[in-house]
């Protein structure tokens, strides 16, 4: 549960960290009616198209802030989970927070689809507590993101240069094994997996990562 008086509003996502003041949006999450030990709160998502075998970063900047003063100490600021369809990838607890002492995080997971399709990929915001307020315990969230890693990278290298014989490597030995990510043509009918991914993978690996 949530209060239903959500916004988005400027605030600086990372407090003293290098991000400045932007649009982010503001939640009340926890419980109306106390209950032991449940998290109960809020679910952000969006229904996605993914690759299958695509490895992708989702991340996204968290803060729980305890902005009245009069509220006191609270024991969880907020728990920040992403997901995918019904597969939790992280999590983090924002721990004990109170005024002048808000908490920041930045939550990243990678996901790698092993079938294409549609996910429903988002963010739930808990807390084991009842809501406090209207204007105390309080979660915001910014720059949520997913990125597709460049496709040609087969071995997700990062030291230069990012494209190698270790990717052709990589993609054989990926090939053989039947994994989907092999299948760079994208293709459906059998044998999925054929002489056509070689030449579509050797397009992708010409065409580079930016
Ligand atoms: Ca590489
Ligand atoms: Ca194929």
């Amino acid at each position: 549960m949530a209060r239903p008086s959500l916004s988005v509003a400027p605030f600086d996502i990372d407090g003293p960290g290098p991000l400045g003041t932007s649009l982010a949006a503001y939640f009340q999450a926890g419980q109306v009616t106390h209950e032991a030990l449940s998290q109960q709160g809020i679910e952000l998502a969006q229904t996605l198209t993914l690759g299958a075998g695509v490895r992708y970063t989702i991340s996204l900047n968290w803060a729980a802030i305890q902005a009245n003063i009069g509220t006191g100490y609270n024991a969880e600021g907020g728990v920040f989970t992403l997901f995918a369809d019904s597969t939790d990838l992280a999590m983090q607890a924002a721990g004990s927070i109170s005024y002048g002492t808000p908490h920041y995080g930045f939550l990243t997971a990678p996901y790698t689809p092993t079938s294409g399709g549609a996910r429903r990929v988002g963010i739930r915001i808990t807390r084991p507590f009842t809501i406090i307020s209207t204007t105390g315990t309080a979660q915001w969230v910014d720059n949520a993101a997913i990125v597709a890693a460049c496709y040609a990278n087969c071995d997700a290298s990062t030291t230069p240069p990012i494209l190698n014989i270790n990717d052709f490597i990589c993609f054989l030995n990926r090939f053989a094994a039947g994994d989907p990510y092999a299948n760079c043509d994208g293709s459906t009918t059998p044998p999925v997996l054929n002489v056509l991914d070689f030449t579509c993978f050797l397009n992708r690996f010409a065409a580079g990562c930016s």
